[in-house]
């Protein structure tokens, strides 16, 4: 075959860097390419990616057990799906239509988001249908849906970022997460603007901050309320922007006036004179940018805390201003539009609500079936998973891009419920530790073998176009939902075509909050992504939104005022020091891909904790020798780490390795009680030398 290249975006994070691929003699090389968002740059776990794409560690053949405790052996796709779809007609049949259940991925194309929840409420006529995007912005998209009437992750396109005069990041370590980002926040910063970064460890984007809060873990709600407090009480709120703007100011200004310096300084170890820093930074700024991620929102009160800092921005008058906002930096590639096409639990595509008459109405009608029969609202993704094999929970499950065993909180607990299960089946390009649990495992083809779309951080929706078509043995997503479909007798079209898997969904979104009924394959290509809303082809999409007013009914933002409380699980005598968890540059999720790439298995071959020099005399560790972390849930063990880059009352633990390393062996499962996201990021343990 001659040489080729094609231009993509990374399978990874969701700043989704544009790259080539060269294929030259059937092997694809990654090269560099011109995108708006990464400028040629990509990280390390881009650079390596199309290591998997090579035959080696992935799946070529479906996999399938005869009992529980048999080993899993090669099947024909025939053999394999006749099983997935029998099971799922037997669970049906015995114990009612929720009993077969569905869990996507953020990671997943619109395209399969969109199909996974109609398969699930078409096809299966379920209820039970969510996904790992719950674990990961549900906090923030909560919070910004009831503050400005919609969720997108930015409201404005990344250049704003470089020309903003302050940034604050509240739990974002960028600098890891998405290393091309920090290339916006250098512009910025050589432009002489402020970077101020929240967070308990002195990260490499901390170290990048004129100022840094090393706050204590789970405390940001009361950091951001005396932020307020000081705006206010030092006369710096943009009172013209509150009037006509926005609503609720009042009970905001009434709740901040209890969080004054010295008291949030007890609470959240930020002192004075760094809370007046921040706040000067801020309200000096002509244009400010208020941003937050993972570290802030991973918390039973992380729509609360989102509110908060939202308030912040309300009050300085910053969202819906050109060159100023709230945002929050999405996670996975396709975080954005993962949560827009009705892989959740509540929703229906478009980003409408599944209980809305009206949306049910119409998304009906494209599906071809009776509105009656769309099932009501299911449970949440921790709910969901932790009442497999209950009476009321599914016992059928199947798993489409993501690793539960490894990446949900409490996963000894969830690991018992994947046992209690009648049947377990995972599409998944390698064997990851929920597909090495699975009845039958279905190998699927990866980024660079499908086309399909992806919307960024930015709500710029992209196109990945196949690069090289997958091994012999191996399917798309699309073709093993739409194999699934045709056994299962679901009415409607189950044409696996991506592009008609598309235009579906423009028709599907077309008047719903996240419209894409104006965007086509040929436009992304063309115009480097397309923004959503765009709600006609003729339309130019929104890379700005609420420059003339929000989406709430009275067109006004509302400030949503809430009391600091404690983590779920505070320090006492038996488990005296805080457990934070998070990311690493070279790993990525679950470390299911990147575990098997050698570059970045030799750069992190294994997890650890970070521990303070003050913590780890007092303990007697020493630095390299091996630590038990254990919680009320159980133990993790990982090799000391001694760093003063952390706060003295705090460990740290990356999540991405499985078995007895695993962080979320320890973490908390308690859940926000709107967004019912766990609290990946606060928990009390203590730690046992070994
Ligand atoms: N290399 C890499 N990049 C990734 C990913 C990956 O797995 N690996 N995953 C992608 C995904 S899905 C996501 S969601 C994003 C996540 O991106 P980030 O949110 O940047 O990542 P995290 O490491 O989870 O958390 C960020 C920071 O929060 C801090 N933190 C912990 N507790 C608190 C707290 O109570 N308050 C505050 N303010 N900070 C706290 C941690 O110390 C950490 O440095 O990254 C994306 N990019
Ligand atoms: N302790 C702790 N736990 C956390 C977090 C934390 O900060 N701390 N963060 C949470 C967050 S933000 C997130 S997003 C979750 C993520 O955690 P997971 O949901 O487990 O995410 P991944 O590891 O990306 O899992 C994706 C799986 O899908 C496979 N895959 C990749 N592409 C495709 C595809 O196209 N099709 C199919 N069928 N499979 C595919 C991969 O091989 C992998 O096995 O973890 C959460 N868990
Ligand atoms: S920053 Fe994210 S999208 Fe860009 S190369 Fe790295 S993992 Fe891929
Ligand atoms: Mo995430």
């Amino acid at each position: 075959m001659p040489a080729r290249t094609v231009l993509t975006h990374c399978p990874y994070c969701s700043l989704q860097c544009g790259m080539s691929l060269h294929e030259a003699d059937g092997v694809l090389r990654i090269g560099t390419r011109e995108f708006p968002t990464n400028r040629g740059g990509l990280c390390q776990k881009g650079w390596t990616a199309a290591h998997l794409l090579a035959p080696g560690e992935r799946l070529t053949s479906p996999l399938m057990r005869e009992r529980r405790d048999g080993p899993l052996t090669p099947a024909s796709w025939d053999a394999a799906l006749d099983r997935v779809a029998g099971e799922f007609r037997r669970v049906r049949a015995a114990y009612g239509p929720d009993s077969a259940g569905v869990f996507g991925g953020g990671g997943l194309t619109n395209e399969k988001a969109y199909w996974l929840g109609k398969f699930a409420r078409v096809a299966l006529r379920s209820a039970s249908i969510d996904y790992n995007g719950r674990f990961c912005m549900s906090s923030a998209a909560a919070a910004a849906t009831r503050a400005f009437g919609i969720d997108r992750g930015l409201p404005f396109p990344l250049p704003d970022i470089a020309s903003a005069d302050t940034i604050l990041l509240a739990g974002s370590n960028a600098a890891e997460t998405m290393p091309p980002f920090t290339g916006w926040l250098a512009e910025q910063q050589g432009g002489g603007g402020a970077l101020i970064v929240v967070d308990p460890r002195r990260t490499p984007t901390a170290r990048r901050a004129t100022l840094h809060l090393q706050i204590t873990p789970g405390t940001d709600l009361a950091l951001a309320n005396g932020l307020l407090h000081i705006v206010i009480a030092e006369g710096r709120t943009d009172e013209a922007y509150i009037a006509a703007r926005t609503s609720g100011f009042v009970a905001a200004r009434r709740t901040a006036a209890a969080y004054w310096p010295e008291r949030v300084e007890r609470i959240t170890g930020v002192t004075v004179a760094d809370q007046r820093a921040a706040v000067s930074l801020l309200a000096n700024a002509r244009t400010a940018v208020v941003l937050t991620a993972r570290g802030a929102e991973q918390h039973s009160k992380g729509v609360d805390t989102v509110s908060a800092f939202i308030n912040l921005a309300l009050a300085l008058g910053l969202p819906g201003t050109p060159g100023s906002g709230y945002g929050c930096l999405t996670g996975q590639g396709n975080g954005q539009g993962g949560r827009e096409h009705g892989q959740k639990a509540d929703q229906l595509p478009g980003y409408r609500r599944i209980e809305d008459l009206a949306a049910r109405e119409h998304v009906a009608r494209v599906w071809g079936v009776d509105p009656a029969h769309i099932p009501g609202p299911g449970r949440s993704a921790f709910e969901l998973l932790d009442s497999l094999g209950e009476p009321d929970g599914a016992r059928a499950l199947l798993v489409m891009g993501s690793n539960v065993a490894v990446s949900s909180p409490a996963a000894r607990r969830i690991a018992r419920r994947l046992a209690a299960l009648d049947f377990l089946v995972v599409c998944d390009p390698v064997l990851s530790e929920t597909a090495a649990l699975a009845d039958v495992v279905l190998p699927v083809a990866q980024w660079a073998e499908e086309t399909g779309t992806m919307t960024n951080l930015e709500g710029r929706v992209l196109l990945r176009r196949r690069a090289a078509p997958p091994p012999p043995g191996v399917w798309t997503d699309l073709e093993v939902i739409s194999a699934l479909a045709g056994r299962l007798g679901a009415a409607g079209d189950w044409d696996p075509a991506p592009e008609r898997v598309f235009a579906e969904l423009r028709l599907a979104s077309a008047g719903g909050p996240a419209d894409y009924s104006g965007i086509s394959y040929e436009r992304i290509a063309s115009e480097d992504g397309v923004f959503w809303p765009c709600p006609s082809p003729g339309h130019p999409g929104t890379p700005r939104m609420f420059l003339d007013g929000f989406a709430t009914p009275d067109g006004r933002a509302r400030f949503y005022p809430a009391e600091h409380r404690p983590a779920a699980e505070d320090l006492d005598a038996a488990y005296p020091v805080y457990l934070t968890t998070g990311r690493l540059l070279q790993h990525y999720q679950s470390g299911a891909q990147t575990r098997r790439v050698p570059d970045l298995r030799e750069a992190q071959p294994e997890p650890f904790v970070e521990v303070h020099p003050d913590l780890a005399s007092a303990c007697s560790l020493e630095d390299g020798e091996l630590v038990r972390v254990v919680s009320r849930r159980g133990a993790a063990i990982g090799r000391v780490r001694i760093t003063e880059s952390i706060r003295a009352d705090t460990v740290f633990m990356p999540f991405h390795w499985g078995g007895a390393a695993s962080a979320n062996l320890v973490t908390n499962p308690a859940l926000d009680p709107v967004s019912k996201m766990p609290e990946f990021k606060v928990c009390a343990v203590r730690l046992e030398a070994m």
